[in-house]
This record gives structure tokens, C-alpha cells and sequence, in this order.
């Protein structure tokens, strides 16, 4: 007697489109978010194992090309079709799959994390314990947007500090730079401080780069445009501060190329910029073989979106704190039914719970709801 042995595929994908208002409007380099709209993903197995994933994009290209708009339409159009059609249900074939349509990378991570949501329950594991994370707890820090007054932003950071973040990093902009870094300094001492420009500065302004290197800040992020590696390598030299990269780093080519070219010193890896959690764990092992230390960054996620960054975080080249301040900073409800907390001293524990480890709080998806499309595999 034998049992049909039946290989599981992805059967169904939900997409879900919610709109979660901000009770902290927050203010970057590119523009400011009042209300969010995201994008879930609900993946189902032929097996009956339920995965869920994020496309955290913004409502315009302005942090990268991709929009809410573009990553519903890739995901419908392109991504979860090619997923159905092709019964896949291992992490590899879906990223060989998704490696031939360029870019897209929010869209794609958020089918990727679906799928090790659910390969992290089959195989009875913590969504860390099956990337190979090794910490029980994660450092975090706190991303504080541009404020429309100093006064506003010392408020801020005193409450962070308060509740045990464990660094912070001001927001910049040209005329939003020196004075604020100035202001917080002296207000707070020799706290771990550092700046996130958002791509805002052109070479043209080094100067005030050069002013920065005077604050003792733990890293400068993104001062230049994503495709100025080079120009980051030039200013890299002539600053004592590391520089870190975020929007520069799409994919491993681009973080060994930074690192050859020495445009940076630190690296933050966001999942969904590099298009996948895969992606993510092996920029991370670049960068710890060549000893350039990483963290984790966001992009204002739910619940969800943070729960991969916190087991991402766990890997053992996180060595700084990472932007996964829980999502209730930022909106009025969280799609997960438990939470995550940060602890008096700026950890918060890494979930030891089977897939992605927080109970989804499937309520609050219907009542931020705008829209829902859903694919069954024609196989
Ligand atoms: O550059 O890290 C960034 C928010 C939106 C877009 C880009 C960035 C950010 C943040 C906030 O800094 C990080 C977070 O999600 O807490
Ligand atoms: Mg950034």
C-alpha cells in the first residue's frame, strides 16, 4: 500500500488593497504620507497552508519607480499568473521565474514573502529560524520624519529616547540639515545619531555634507541619487562618516559593485527594494564576508511587512538597529492580532512562532479594505 503523494503548488492568490490612515502624518526628502494605502497578499496552497505578504509601496515614484498602482498591476498582470501557472512552491523556482521581468522589486518581494510564510510552516519553523537567524532579540531604532518645527522634532526624539529606542535617525532635506542635527546634539549629548537624506543632495552641496562630519553621527544614508554609486564613492573618501546606502541597493550587483567601489560603508537592506527576502539574506552574507555591516530598514509597513524585517534582522550581520518601530506609530490599527513591542531597552524579541508569527487580525484587513482581486491557478 502507498499513499498518492501529491506535490504542493500555490492554488490561490489573493491581492487586497487597504487604505490605513496615519495618526503621525510622516514627511521624507520626497514628500509627505497622510494616509497609506498598501498592499496585502494572501497566498493558499493546494495543501491548505495560508501565506501572507506586503507591497509597501508609496502612492508616487518618488522613493523608486514603483507606486501602489504599478505593484497591483504587476502582481495581477505578471507576477501571480506566472506563480499559477507553473505550480510552483519552492522559494528558488519562484525567484528564477521572477528574475526575467526587470525591476518591480516591491511587487515581486511581496509574493516571495507569502511563499516563505508558508515554506517556513511546512516545514514546522520560525520564518527565522528557517533564514538562519541566530538572535532571540533585535535592536531597534527610530526614523524620525521632517518636522515642521525643531521644538516638534525634539519632542520626538526625547519620547523615543524615553522608551528605550536605541538610535535615531533625523530625516534631511537641504535647509532641514544642519540646524536640526545641531538642535538635536546639543539638546541630547552623545546619543547614537544619524541622518537619512533621501537622495536629496546633489554634489553641488558637499559642503553641507562636510558641515555633517563634524556631528559624530553614526552614518549619513542615501545623500546622492540611487545611480550615483560613483559619485557616492567620491564623497565616501573625503568624509570621516560612513555612508550608508538604501535606495542605491537593488540587488546583490549593486551592493558588491558599492563595496568594490567603496561608495559606502554600511548598507540598509530593505526586502522589498532588493525584491525578496532571498535577495536580502544574500546581500546580507556579502556584506558580512567583506565585513561591511547591514541593517533593516521600512517603508512604513503593516504588521506584516515588518514581521519578515524582524526575522531578517536576526541574521547575524544585523548589526545596527533597524527603522522596525512597530506600525502603531504610525497607524490607527495593526493588521496583526499581536503585536510586537519594543522593549525598555530598544529590543524587541524575535518571534519563535511557526511562519511569520503573528496572528493576522483578518477583521481589521476587511475593514480597511478598498479593493480585492483574487487568482485560482486554471491548472
Ligand atoms: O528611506 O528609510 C527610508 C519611510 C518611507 C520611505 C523611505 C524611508 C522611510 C523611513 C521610515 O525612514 C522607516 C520606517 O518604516 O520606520
Ligand atoms: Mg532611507
Amino acid at each position: 500500500m502507498y499513499e498518492e503523494w501529491v506535490i504542493m503548488y500555490i492554488s490561490d492568490i489573493s491581492i487586497y488593497i487597504l487604505q490605513l490612515p496615519l495618526t503621525n502624518p510622516f514627511q521624507t526628502g520626497f514628500g509627505r504620507v497622510d494616509s497609506k494605502r498598501t498592499v496585502l497578499i494572501k497566498m493558499r496552497t493546494n495543501s491548505g497552508l495560508i501565506g501572507f505578504g506586503e507591497a509597501a509601496a508609496f502612492e508616487a515614484p518618488l522613493y523608486n519607480h514603483e507606486t501602489i498602482d504599478t505593484c497591483v498591476y504587476i502582481i495581477e498582470k505578471i507576477l501571480a499568473p506566472v506563480l499559477l501557472d507553473n505550480k510552483i512552491c519552492e522559494i528558488e523556482d519562484l525567484n528564477k521565474l521572477f528574475r526575467k521581468f526587470k525591476g518591480h522589486n516591491i511587487a515581486k518581494c511581496s509574493l516571495e514573502m507569502a511563499l516563505w510564510d508558508i515554506k517556513s510552516q511546512e516545514a514546522n519553523l520560525s520564518l527565522a529560524q528557517k533564514l538562519g537567524g541566530i538572535k532571540d532579540k533585535i535592536g531597534v531604532g527610530e526614523s524620525i520624519g521632517l518636522k515642521t518645527s525643531i521644538k516638534a522634532t525634539l519632542e520626538e526624539v526625547d519620547e523615543r529616547l524615553d522608551s528605550g529606542f536605541q538610535r535615531i535617525k533625523l530625516k534631511i532635506t537641504p535647509g532641514w540639515d544642519i540646524q536640526i542635527v545641531d538642535a538635536v546634539r546639543n539638546h541630547f549629548g552623545n546619543i547614537p545619531l544619524m541622518v537619512d537624506a533621501n537622495s536629496s543632495y546633489s554634489l553641488k552641496e558637499f559642503p553641507v555634507l562636510k558641515q555633517l562630519d563634524e556631528y559624530d553621527l553614526m552614518m549619513i544614508e542615501q545623500p546622492l541619487n540611487s545611480d550615483d554609486l560613483w559619485d557616492h564613492a567620491k564623497i565616501q573618501r573625503k568624509l570621516n562618516t560612513p555612508i550608508c546606502l538604501d535606495e542605491s541597493i537593488k540587488s546583490i550587483e549593486h551592493a558588491r559593485k558599492a563595496i568594490e567601489m567603496g561608495s559606502c560603508k554600511v548598507i540598509n537592506i530593505k526586502p522589498s527594494r532588493v525584491g525578496g527576502i532571498l535577495e536580502a539574506k544574500i546581500i546580507h552574507d556579502l556584506c558580512q564576508e567583506n565585513d561591511v555591516p547591514v541593517w533593516c530598514g521600512g517603508m512604513l509597513e503593516t504588521g506584516i511587512g515588518r514581521a519578515f524585517c524582524i526575522a531578517l534582522s536576526s541574521l547575524p550581520n544585523f548589526r545596527l538597529p533597524g527603522d522596525i518601530s512597530p506600525s502603531n506609530f504610525f497607524y490607527e490599527a495593526d493588521v496583526l492580532a499581536d503585536s510586537y513591542q519594543v522593549d525598555s531597552e530598544g529590543f524587541i524579541k524575535v518571534s519563535t512562532n511557526k511562519g511569520l508569527g503573528y496572528e493576522i487580525e483578518t477583521d481589521m484587513i476587511e475593514r480597511y479594505k478598498v479593493s480585492q482581486i483574487d487568482l485560482t491557478t486554471k491548472l
